[in-house]
């Protein structure tokens, strides 16, 4: 038979006596109408064939499928549905088999659980990411896994949204066999076990767990869901599964999957989710192409500057670390080797990956070294005279065409430019720190900045596995002067009678890891009390100032390093301290403030609003390109709650 075209994105070709099922929707093969249509329609065909023994799907390209189209979700739903097609597979008189060219997401690793047998090749993985979408997997995820990985696994990888290699997916019991071509070999399993009693994984027994390691995987997945609510639905759905039969356990995951699409927390992760793939993305770079980087200079390999290096190395690039003295290098280099350890002995890295890293590394105390690097980051003490002085220098060194970085959090990147000879090269990448760890990466677009060394950072900083989120030059770029607004707004709370363990528990039960004061305790107080003294004089006199923060300094009390801070952490964990309440009520009294009482509502709406309004004067600044951009740097830089979608979001439609 030629190619049969079963819908427009749905084809099929036999291959001794085998319907090859191709799904062909790009970008990722997601489940959209017509896929669901033409998969019905292909077994229709393979079911009315008496010469088609069997049936192989797959995807073309890169994926095998997706999941379902998160595009569709807000709206009504069409005929075929996915249970149903699903359904079908399972009880189809001959053997389908998955062909698992690549990532099995959602809705795509539904499809390959329903199948009589898995076959992936070595590019393939299987997961079920629904609860990082906020929601459960909605055609028989959480009943069909467990029956063929156990309760346990399914728990992780449910409540996770984990994705697993085909190594692990073998070892688990959800993949037959891994295949260098595994179109040929699910193609050769479905000719073999055709005509025999197929293997229908809904008429399995889920596997009998013990019930400690249940509860186990169960606290794991809760301890990390922190008020998200989609986590402990698909935690509750797995386990159901050893209880119910498979049509009972099938009613209530649609039910499930249905009520939490609907909801506030699916909302904001699809909010989430589109606002990632649009980072990044702007009209003024459409069809300008980024420079070639092959050899990085990383000048300083202090603690930002080797996260910055182990970063590089691991996404394959060459590094050149440059420092001060011999025995600087020798230092950085210990410290950039002992991180990549770190990452081996954690599993984020291989060893081999490691080895091959440490040999793409140099570390040298001359910086006539960088000469043959396409881009050099500065990663030396924030201080202007320090990195302008660098910044000559390096212009003398580099070629013509290569680019230089400045990792500045608080500097004007713009002055540093402009004592170099080329500002038209230079560019901001402000790492987080640990700069290995740390996904947010804000790309600074400075006044001259050329289009192309733009688009080079950023095609840089996602070769690094990073977010980069392009900002315009401004104090503290997006994160840190949204951070500021959030940080003066709680200071005024207390100041006005709230306390401070009040502003954090009303932040932590919102959502938020660590309320901001104790986040301001861990990062310690004493550089933002450096930096207010050396702004004192240019302070307006008439703007509102909280002094309780220089009192706590003053008191010797620099945050958590130091055993006090806004809270005592002499006992080993953060306790209340009267001592910091006095010092509160004295500022409130000398200012002649008379407390009043806060509720939860109020202190978490006022600093969604602080944070907000700050972000919309970025906007109207044109230092932010757009709201989700700034949402993505306070969700993975300040520890804002991705499941409540980022400020931007959250008080555009409050709950
Ligand atoms: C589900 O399956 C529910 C079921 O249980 C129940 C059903 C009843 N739909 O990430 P990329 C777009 S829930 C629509 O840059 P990559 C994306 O917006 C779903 N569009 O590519 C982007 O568009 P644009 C569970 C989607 O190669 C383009 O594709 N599945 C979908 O780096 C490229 O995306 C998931 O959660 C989708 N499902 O990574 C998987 N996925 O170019 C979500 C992507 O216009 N997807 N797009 O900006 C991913 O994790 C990654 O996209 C993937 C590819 C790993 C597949």
């Amino acid at each position: 038979m030629a190619a049969a075209r079963f819908s427009e994105t749905v084809t099929g070709d036999v291959r001794d006596g085998v319907l090859v099922v191709t799904i062909d929707n790009p970008p990722v093969n997601a489940l959209s109408a017509d896929v669901r249509d033409g998969l019905m329609a292909a077994l229709d065909h393979a079911e009315a064939s008496a010469d088609i023994v069997g049936v192989a799907v797959t995807g073309a390209g890169r994926i095998f499928i997706g999941g379902a189209d998160i595009r569709e979700f807000g709206k009504p739903p069409v005929e075929p549905h996915l249970p149903d097609v699903l359904d079908r597979i399972e009880n189809f008189p001959k053997p389908v088999i998955a062909a698992v060219n690549g990532a099995a997401l959602g809705g795509g690793c539904e499809v390959a659980l329903a199948c009589h047998g898995r076959i992936p090749g070595e590019k393939a993985s299987f997961g079920l990411p629904e609860v990082k979408l906020g929601i459960v997997p909605g055609a028989g995820g959480t009943q069909r896994l467990p029956r063929l990985v156990g309760i346990p696994a399914a728990i992780d990888m449910t409540g996770t949204g984990r994705s697993v290699k085909p190594e692990e997916a073998a070892r688990l019991g959800l993949a037959d066999k891994i295949a260098a071509d595994p179109v040929a070999e699910a193609a050769q399993l479905a000719r073999a076990v055709a005509g025999t009693p197929l293997r229908r994984t809904g008429a399995l027994t889920v596997p009998v767990a013990d019930v400690a390691i249940v509860e186990a995987a169960t606290k794991k997945v809760l301890s990390k869901a922190r008020g998200q609510a989609s986590p402990g639905e698909a935690v509750r759905l797995v386990r159901a599964a050893a209880e119910m039969s498979l049509k009972g356990g099938l009613a209530e995951e649609r039910a499930t999957f249905i009520r939490l699409r609907d909801s506030r927390e699916a909302a904001a992760l699809r909010h989430v989710f589109f606002a990632e793939r649009a980072a990044g993305k702007l009209d003024k770079l459409e069809g300008v192409a980024p420079r070639e980087v092959k050899i990085v200079g990383i000048v300083g390999t202090g603690l930002m500057g080797a996260g910055i290096a182990v970063a590089t190395l691991t996404a394959g690039y060459r590094v050149v670390g440059v420092e001060q003295t011999a025995e600087a290098a020798a230092a950085g280099r210990n410290r950039i080797a002992g991180m990549l350890d770190k990452a081996v002995e954690s599993g984020r890295l291989s060893a081999a990956s490691r080895d091959e890293s440490l040999a793409r590394l140099t570390v040298v105390a001359d910086a006539a070294e960088l000469t043959p690097a396409d881009l050099v980051i500065e990663a030396v003490f924030d201080d202007l005279t320090v990195k302008t002085d660098l910044f000559r220098k390096l212009d003398g060194i580099v070629r013509a065409d290569a680019i230089l970085a400045t990792n500045t959090s608080y500097l004007n990147p713009d002055e540093i430019a402009a004592t170099t000879a080329h500002p038209e090269r230079v560019v901001g990448l402000h790492f987080f720190s640990p700069a290995n760890i740390m996904r947010l990466t804000e790309v600074v677009d400075c006044k001259a900045t050329a289009p192309d060394v733009l688009a080079t950072a950023l095609a840089f900083a996602k070769k690094l596995g990073k977010l980069p989120i392009v900002c315009g030059v401004t104090e503290g770029f997006i994160g840190n002067r949204i951070y500021s607004a959030y940080r003066r707004e709680a200071e005024f709370m207390v100041e006005d009678g709230a306390e401070p363990q009040e502003v954090d528990a009303a932040l932590e039960a919102w959502g938020f890891p660590m309320g901001i004061f104790t986040v301001n305790d861990m990062a310690g107080l004493e550089i933002a009390w450096a930096k207010r003294k050396r702004q004192a004089a240019m302070r307006d006199p008439k703007e509102r100032y909280v002094e309780i923060p220089d009192r706590l300094c003053e008191a010797g009390r620099f945050g958590r390093k130091s055993g006090r801070g806004w809270y005592d952490y002499s006992s080993g964990h953060r306790a209340v301290d009267p001592q910091v309440t006095a010092l509160i009520e004295t500022a409130r009294a000398a200012k002649g403030i008379v407390p009043r009482r806060f509720s939860s509502e109020e202190i978490v709406a006022r600093l969604l609003k602080a944070m907000a309004d700050e972000g919309s004067a970025l906007l109207a600044e044109g230092i932010a390109a757009r709201a989700s951009d700034i949402d993505l740097v306070m969700i993975n830089g300040y520890g804002f709650p991705a499941y409540k979608g980022g400020p931007m979001f959250a008080s555009a439609s409050p709950s």
